[in-house]
Order: structure tokens, then sequence, then C-alpha cells
């Protein structure tokens, strides 16, 4: 039973074979990437079959705005997001939406995400920030090119831990990746894994390898929670994501978040604070580096706007409109979280010609739906920032844009992610030129997320005109 009763009316591939369905010759590494290509020979709706189950694609314009409409769909918990359960359980992501710890940890940590919030992590995003241009000084110093997507994870990873719980890494002092980070990899690899599997019987050594990265997870943020409980910490006490989690009682219910439910929040927010943003920021560097004109206009407007500072203030962040744009750019083009589901909340129909029964469900591709022409015109590969000045944004179709998924359950860190994106880039672009290996084609690596494989910049510490 799929929930679609005209399921033979929406388009598949033409080759489909017993059992591994159409994901024979897809590569494993590359999911989405396939998807894409045929999402391009299939159309705006299709289906791809795996192990005897149907899954339902979405990317044209009009399914995805229809999709969006909140009285009849919600959000679907499946797929590699079910799979993160045994992990982070009903925690704000992986929650189904009948799940009250839901609806209680997103009243909790709202005022954490609020501009009063966003203005106290703005110092402590700065500081971070003052980490990465340490290391790149002494990479440049040393005649080296810089790893970004390795950077910029350390950053993102830092920036949420300081942020969110006062908890520091110690990324850019080590060689290696922090354990932390090899375990969450570890388990979102596994998640992905997963799927492209008919049992995980098939996986079992890497299951018990799973069971002690979760372990380890568990680990390190029960000692970070003691250590706050216990009045440690150097974030302690100022109304960061923690206090909020460990000393808000629910005004509406009473109810308060346990401490399992505060774990399984704390794993989700350093894993979907982090990897995400520093995709994102990883392919704005490349598309900086591949169009110095670009750069050019997004570094002017940083000197006009923070002029003589030597660091921004908060509000300085806001106005740098066009930085803005050039993340909003990236993040249509590489959505670094690449698709999201959605499931009828009744039986419906979709667009007006797709039945559905109540709980059937559908991927959107937005990495699609951003390359829509009908949206985007024939030049959607294009990286042109542009795109997101006001009136072509008014001019519009609503839904054709949702790196941050839609509704209820988009996501409680936009602002938080922007914030700090423009705010790198913004220090970035000042203090260095950009120099692209020429070399360098873009290659996608999907882990849950999106990321520019191997890309390595070359800096020069700009002189002119500061
Ligand atoms: Mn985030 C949900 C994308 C940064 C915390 N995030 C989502 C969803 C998308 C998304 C898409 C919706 C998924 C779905 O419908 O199944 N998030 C991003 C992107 C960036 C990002 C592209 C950066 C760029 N996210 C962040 C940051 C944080 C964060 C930073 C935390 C500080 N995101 C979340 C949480 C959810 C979420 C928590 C789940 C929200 C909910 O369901 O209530």
């Amino acid at each position: 039973e799929q929930g679609w009763p005209e399921l033979e009316r929406i388009p598949h591939p033409p080759r489909r074979i017993p059992l591994l369905g159409d994901l024979l010759g897809a590569s494993r590494h590359t999911p989405l990437q396939d998807t894409l290509r045929y999402a391009w020979q299939l159309g705006p709706i299709f289906r791809r079959k795996a192990f005897h189950r149907e899954f339902v694609f979405v990317w044209g314009h009009s399914l995805a705005a229809d999709l969006a409409d909140e009285s009849r769909f919600a959000k679907h918990v499946g797929l590699g997001i079910a799979n993160l359960r045994p992990v982070v359980g009903d925690a704000l992501f992986t929650a189904y939406n009948h799940e009250p710890n839901w609806q209680t940890a997103h009243d909790v940590l709202a005022p954490g995400f609020s501009r009063e919030a966003m203005a106290a992590y703005h110092p402590m995003m700065l500081d971070v920030a003052a980490r990465l241009t340490g290391h790149w000084d002494r990479e440049l110093a040393a005649g080296r090119t810089v790893d970004v997507p390795g950077d910029m994870t350390k950053l993102t990873l830092e920036t949420i831990a300081r942020t969110g719980f006062g908890h520091d890494f110690g990324s850019f002092e080590r060689d290696r990746l922090h354990p932390f980070v090899t375990a969450m990899v570890g388990t979102l690899t596994y998640a992905q894994r997963l799927n492209s599997v008919p049992t995980p019987a098939l996986l079992r050594r890497a299951g018990r390898r799973n069971d002690a990265d979760i372990a380890y997870l568990h680990r390190t943020v029960d000692d970070l929670v003691r250590a706050r409980a216990g009045g440690g910490g150097d974030g302690g006490g100022q109304g960061d994501l923690l206090d909020r989690m460990l000393d808000t009682v629910h005004p509406g219910t009473g109810e308060r978040l346990s401490a399992e439910n505060v774990r399984r929040q704390v794993i989700t927010f350093l894993v979907a604070g982090h990897e995400t943003t520093s995709g994102a920021l990883s392919f704005a560097l490349h598309y900086l580096a591949r169009h110095p004109e670009i750069a050019a206009r997004a570094r002017a407007e940083v000197d006009r706007v923070w002029g003589d500072a030597d660091v921004p203030g908060y509000k300085q962040v806001a106005k740098l409109r066009y930085v803005r744009r050039v993340l909003d750019e990236a993040l249509r083009l590489w959505p670094t979280a690449p698709a999201f589901a959605r499931e009828a909340r009744e039986d419906t129909v979709l667009a007006g010609e797709h039945p559905m029964r109540r709980g059937a469900w559908a991927l959107v591709l937005t990495a699609m739906l951003h390359r829509d022409p009908e949206v985007w015109g024939p030049d959607a590969d294009r990286f042109d920032p542009d795109r997101f000045e006001a009136p072509a944004v008014r001019a519009r179709a609503a839904h054709t844009y949702k790196p941050f998924g839609t509704g209820a359950r988009a996501c409680i860190g936009r602002q938080f992610a922007l914030h700090e994106a423009t705010l790198v880039l913004a220090l970035l672009l000042r203090r260095y030129d950009l120099r692209p290996d020429p070399a360098y084609r873009l290659r996608v690596t999907e882990r849950l997320t999106l990321m520019p494989e191997g890309l390595r910049l070359g800096l020069e510490r700009r002189t002119t005109p500061r």
C-alpha cells in the first residue's frame, strides 16, 4: 500500500530491476545527484523504486507550492530522518508531528533564536571567527592553501557549541577532527547507508561501530550537561540554549524537558547547527573565488557598511544585503539540506492531479526546485546573486525557494545560520583575496548534507584600502 491510488500515472525510470528497483547502477555515494539526473529526464514529479517500495519525488514549482500548504500537508519523518531516531529520538528535528515534546521544545527554544539572543551570540561568533582567521593567517604565512570545507566545519561546530552550550571543542587547535565530530559523521553516514540496503543485518559490523559512536556522543553531552548543572562551563548562566533547556518550565503546560530529551536536543543542535552552515559557507566561498567581480562587489559593500570598524557590530551584519544575496544564491544552487519530506494530513489531491491517501508522502527535491527553469529561467545553473534583489524576489511565485524547509517544522536555526555565515563571509572578504585553483572542478559530496569536495583556496592578505 503506497498511499498513491494513481501511482501508475507518475513517471519512473525505464529500467526496473526486481528487488533492487532503480537503485542498481546508482552510486551509493551520490544518491541525491543520481536522483537529480532522473529528475531532468522524468519531469516535475516522478518515482523510483527500491526494495519493493516506491518513492515519489517532486520538484516542479506548482507541485512543491501545493505541498507547502500546511492545512493539507505536514513534515514527514521517514527515510534518513527516521534512521536518526535511535540517536536523537523525539528531539526537534526528528520528532513525529504528534509527539508532545516537539511543541514543548519548540516553545522553550524559540526565544534562543530571537533577535536579542542573536545579538548576545554575536560577540561569541566573532571570537570563533578570529580563531579561523588566525589559522588562515598561519596557513598563508606558511605558503599553504586552505582546506575550505574542513575549516568551515571547524568554525561552525565551534560556533554552535560555544553559543549553544558554552563548550569549546578546540577544533582549530587540533590536527585531526575532534572525536565527537568523527562519531557524529559516523552515525550520519551509517544512517544514510541504512537507506541503501534491504536490511540492517547487512551492516552488522558498521552497526556495532555505530553503537559505539552513539555511546560516545551520549557520554560527551552528558559531561557537558553535568558541567553546566554544576555551575561550570564558560558560557554558563547567560541564557544560552542549554540554560533555557535546563531552566525553562513551559508556561502553558508546566512541562520541563527531561534529561534524556535535553541530551537529544544538544546532539541535534550540534549536528543540525553546523554541517549545513559549513556547506553553505564553503559553496559561497567557491563561487566568490570563481567570480572576482562578485567578490569585489561584496567587499565594497563590507567596506562601505563597516567603515573603519575593526570588527562589526551586530547591526552591521544585517546591513550587508549583497553578501547575504551571495549566500542566498549559494543555497539556491546547493541547498545543503537538499530535500525534505511532506505527508498528507488527510486524503487529498496533490495539485489537483495526484490523489494521495492520508499519510502518503513525497520528497521535495529542493536542489531541483531551485533550478526549475519555469521559475529561474534558462540560465538557472548560473551563479547570480542579483536574483535575490527585492524586485526579483517580489516578482517570483511563492514557495519557490526553500533551503530551510517549510511550515511549522522549518529550520529553527535559519536566522542563526544566516547571521553567522554573512558575518564570516564578510570578515573573510575584508581580510583576504581568494585565489582559486584553476584546475579545481566542483564535485559535491553527500552525507546527509552537501559539501564541495576537496575545495582548497589560495589566500593573499588584502592590503588596500585597509
Ligand atoms: Mn536547520 C530543520 C536546513 C542551519 C537547527 N533545517 C531544518 C530543515 C531544513 C534545514 C531544510 C527542515 C527539515 C525537514 O523539513 O525535514 N538548517 C538548514 C540549512 C542551514 C541550517 C540549509 C544552514 C545554512 N539548522 C541550522 C542551524 C541550526 C539548525 C544553524 C541550529 C542552530 N534545523 C535545525 C532544527 C531543525 C531544522 C532544530 C528542526 C526544526 C523542527 O522540526 O522543529
